[in-house]
Formats: structure tokens, sequence, C-alpha cells
């Protein structure tokens, strides 16, 4: 299992680069809503289109199963992905992972430096102080909503750079 989680952030990477990773799951509009995982604290960091902007929040897996998030889209945005920030020799990195580990009785938190959402294609209109809907999908077929609200660009001081990054990067 591990080896192929590792295939797959090395083809998720090549494909970012190739033109933004067709390969994310999507949760299906009829998946059933987990009654484990829950999501809280969910906000974005909005940044000027073409940059993409950072989205946060913490997931809780209250269930007796470890589960594992695989995607996530939001009617508010064209493309929303699952970045992990690594810092390797004193640099920063990211890039898109396909899978997020849920453990049973616990928590993860997408948060600056780790893993992250990246939004890109806000829909117009969608501006700091409303709520923007991001959906995921979990590897057993259910999905998690979050209602995150959109802050702005310099909310957290702390995430400087980040969107610069992305921009220039990507
Ligand atoms: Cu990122």
């Amino acid at each position: 299992m591990a080896g192929g989680v590792s295939a797959c952030m090395v083809l998720a990477t090549s494909a970012w680069a190739a033109g933004h990773g067709a390969m994310a799951q999507m949760p299906a509009a009829d998946a059933p809503v987990s009654t484990a995982v829950t999501a809280s604290d969910c906000w974005i960091r909005q940044l000027p289109a073409p940059a993409p902007s950072g989205g946060f929040l913490v997931l809780h897996n209250a269930g007796t199963q470890a589960v594992n998030l695989v995607g996530a889209r939001s009617s508010d945005y064209g493309q929303v992905m699952i970045h992990q920030t690594k810092e390797e020799n004193g640099v920063s990195k990211m890039s898109m992972v396909h899978q997020v580990a849920l453990p049973a009785g616990g928590q993860l938190a997408l948060k600056p430096g780790s893993y992250h959402l990246m939004l890109e294609q806000a829909r117009s209109g969608l501006k700091v102080g409303d709520q923007a809907q991001v959906d995921f999908a979990l590897d057993n077929g259910q999905r998690v909503t979050a209602q995150c609200e959109v802050r702005p660009a310099n909310a957290m001081p702390g995430m400087a750079g980040h969107g610069m990054k992305h921009g220039m990067k990507h």
C-alpha cells in the first residue's frame, strides 16, 4: 500500500505539471453523507484570480474504521485539489496528493505548511465574508460537506507567500 501511495504522488506531480491533474476523485452527487466523519473550522484564504486560494479545516473521524479522504469539489470553485506542503532540505515544496488517512477516532487538520486545499476558478461574485461549500469524497463511497468562510488574503500573516508560490509555480 505504501508503495502505491508514493507512485501515485509521483504521477500526481507530473499530471499536475502537465495541466491540473485529471486524476482526482470527485464525490458523487448522490453519495451518502458520512455519519462518522465531520468537518469543522473551514475557511478559505481568498486570493485574486488567477492565483489559487488556500483552504483549511479540521476533519474528525468519530468512527471505528480508518477512512481515506480521496478528493474534493465545490460548486463555488471550478477546481479543488488536496495539496501537501513538505519541507525538504529547508525548501518548502508542494505537491498534489490523492489520499489522506483519517484514523479511527482521530482528526486531521488541513493547515498552512501541511495538507491544505487549493481552490481555483472561484465563481464570479464570490467575496470575502461569503460561505463556500466544499464536498469531500471518502474511499468508502461516502461524502463529507463543509461550509467554509471566505476570508481576505491577509487573514493569516504566517501564510504570506503561499499564494505567491502557487502563482509563480503553476
Ligand atoms: Cu498548495
